[in-house]
């Protein structure tokens, strides 16, 4: 008592170190190291009692859902004992036909009504970055960031609107991320959004980090009197746009009525947001998915139709890639567990790619009732077989695509999902190089920051391909062991063209545009058109917003851009992580001469003593 003075501290302190709960080693370096420290020993009460009253059901609640999670996991046991799965029906989309030109047309008309959430209070672990991961290139031909990138397609997609009001965006960061995201928006200005219109959400300070399958809380190395914590999943986004009132003010201020939560490290997700958007009008959904065809085992989750077996409820819902197997070898039906069909080469389950698009009215409705609680999950990523070391301490999470499972019978039928090629919109930056070339070797997709680039110039060739242009693809190289079709490296502002449909107008006369493997060619600005052009080498268009620029019978013949491989140590992380930089050796420039883009506040509107709160 006289060590703990604080009650609530000290029976907290001696339920964790319980047998029970099992959390005795939190007080190894006070009863056998030389390091007896009564002062840290307080604060490390102090934060177990903050961390208790951060988790619903305090932390021995935690502790026992850990406990059980991670044994049914290392058992392979079925989480959704009781549930049948079998394959969904969704739509499913081709580039280039005319179901997709009609959806596509139909979304763009709701482009202007969107509200943007953007998830990105994750560690990336698994690519080996301690920075905020938003504040990566997508590629290093124009070095645009993921942020402003996403900045710069909600600015697109705002001018559409003919209200005045701007297109809202969420992000939401963790204690890890929130300080290099507010710095990263407050030395850009914001990446030409305004500061009103972005709102920054918090996740609590995290749930303790678990080094092994019977829960023990993580110790920090460097201060044995301090926890490991984690953020507790993209999952909390619900609660905290519920607690802040986020989506309740953007439906009723700015009249959003769609709201699409996105991830951080994406950079061709919003390609296909108009389909997606046409599709949950078509439907009638409160929820849609975006997904891609899915390979086994790849580290995406699989869209699933659960069947409850006494209740007959059903659901289409992301089942998790670490789930996924276990449930599908617990039936009859796909016994063999995660595998691919041999006729097409792809799980049968659509990979869910967190690209999510909500009504915002209905999606309201449902927070009012469930605080946008979303259930518990974990997802250990074990050493080996034994399942008994984890590579990194593990927590328990929440996932933002569970939101169907907090809906009711009637309104789980209207959720569903939209399908297309991961070519357009599905490339995401996750992996060490090492760990993506294992992935690659075995055809999985690696999602290293070196395919994340090349997939960035691969889509706008797809797309300039289905329109009639001749682009031909450079052959592939070798990147750290990553391989790679490095062109041509085609980068379109979304300002030039947010869709298919508008890159169709920019493109009126495709069969006049040719582009030779090894070019490059960067677009951006809201009204150039592009007749006839015959490029080898490299074409850098910079027309700004106000300047009208048309290309024709231009012939470009030059040095280009050369992407020249690198293992130098000394290198920038960026480029270490992709493993090439640029050679910039002859560049044609068409530059407008009024091209500051729309939407960049002039200097004075900046006022940095605005607070990075929500509604600031
Ligand atoms: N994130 C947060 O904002 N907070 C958190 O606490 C955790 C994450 P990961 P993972 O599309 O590739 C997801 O770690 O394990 C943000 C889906 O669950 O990249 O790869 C984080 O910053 C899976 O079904 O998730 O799995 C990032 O933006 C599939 O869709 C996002 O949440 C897979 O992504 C995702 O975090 C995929």
């Amino acid at each position: 008592e006289g060590l703990i003075p604080d009650d609530t501290q000290r029976a907290l302190l001696e339920d964790l170190c319980s047998e029970e709960l099992g959390q005795a080693h939190l007080l190894d370096a006070y009863c056998e190291g030389g390091s007896v420290d009564d002062d840290k020993l307080r604060s490390l009460c102090q934060q177990l009692v903050k961390l208790d009253g951060g988790y619903p059901g305090g932390l021995r609640s935690y502790v026992q859902k850990a406990k059980k999670l991670l044994q049914d996991s290392k058992a392979g046991v079925n989480p959704l004992d009781g549930w049948a799965p079998s394959v969904p029906q969704g739509e499913s989309f081709e580039l280039g036909t005319d179901k997709y030109r009609e959806t596509e047309s139909k979304g763009m008309e709701l482009l202007e009504k969107v509200g943007f959430v953007l998830v990105a209070g994750g560690l990336g672990e698994r690519l080996g970055y301690n920075g905020a991961k938003i504040g990566l290139p997508t590629e290093s031909t124009t070095g645009t960031l993921y942020i402003e990138y996403y900045a710069s397609y909600i600015l697109a997609a705002e001018k559409k609107r003919n209200d005045g009001k701007f297109l809202p965006l969420c992000i939401m960061v963790s204690n890890d991320t929130k300080e290099p995201t507010l710095r990263l928006l407050r030395e850009n200005k914001c990446f030409g959004l305004k500061r009103r219109q972005i709102y920054i959400v918090q996740q609590g300070d995290g749930v303790p980090a678990l080094v092994d399958n019977e829960a023990h809380f993580a110790v920090d190395p460097d201060d044995p009197y301090r926890i490991i914590t984690k953020p507790h999943g993209h999952g909390d986004i619900h609660s905290l746009l519920y607690k802040e009132g986020v989506t309740k003010e953007w439906q009723e201020k700015l009249d959003i009525e769609y709201m699409v939560l996105f991830q951080d490290t994406n950079g061709l997700a919003f390609h296909t947001l108009p389909l997606l958007l046409g599709v949950s009008k078509q439907h009638g959904f409160i929820m849609n998915s975006l997904c891609v065809p899915r390979k086994a085992n790849q580290a995406i989750g699989g869209i699933t139709t659960l069947t409850n077996s006494s209740t007959g409820q059903e659901r289409t819902v992301n089942v998790e890639y670490n789930q996924l197997n276990p449930l599908l070898r617990s039936t009859e039906e796909f016994k063999d567990g995660d595998v691919n069909d041999e006729s097409t080469g792809y799980s049968p389950f659509p990979g869910n790619i967190n690209q999510l698009v909500f009504h915002l009215d209905s999606y309201n409705k449902v927070l009012e009732r469930t605080k946008g609680v979303m259930p518990d999950f974990v997802n250990p990523k074990y050493k080996d077989n034994t399942k008994t070391v984890f590579k990194k301490p593990t927590r328990l999470e929440c996932m933002m695509q569970e939101f169907p499972t907090v809906l009711s019978t009637e309104e789980s039928t209207h959720v569903g999902f939209t399908q297309a090629a991961a070519s357009i919109c599905f490339s995401p930056v996750k992996n060490a190089v090492a760990d993506g070339a294992v992935l690659q070797a075995k055809g999985t997709p690696p999602g290293t920051a070196a395919t994340g680039e090349a997939d960035q110039y691969a889509a706008p060739r797809i797309f300039l391909r289905s329109l009639g242009c001749d682009v031909k693809d450079a052959d592939p190289v070798v990147y750290n062991g990553i391989e790679v079709v490095p062109g041509p490296a085609i980068v379109f502002g979304p300002d030039f063209a947010c869709c298919q449909r508008e890159l169709e107008a920019k493109f009126p006369c495709p069969e006049k545009v040719k582009i030779s493997p090894r070019s490059t060619l960067v677009v951006r600005g809201s009204d150039v058109v592009i007749e006839s052009l015959d490029l080898d080498g490299t074409l850098v268009v910079d027309a700004g917003a106000r300047e009208a620029v048309t290309i024709k019978d231009l012939v470009v013949k030059n040095e280009g851009w050369v992407q020249v491989p690198t293992a130098d140590d000394s290198e920038k992380e960026i480029v270490r992580m992709r493993g090439f930089i640029i050679d910039r050796k002859e560049t044609e420039t068409i530059k407008a001469h009024n091209n500051k883009p729309d939407g960049i506040p002039d200097d004075s509107s900046i006022d940095d003593s605005v607070p990075y709160e929500v509604n600031f």
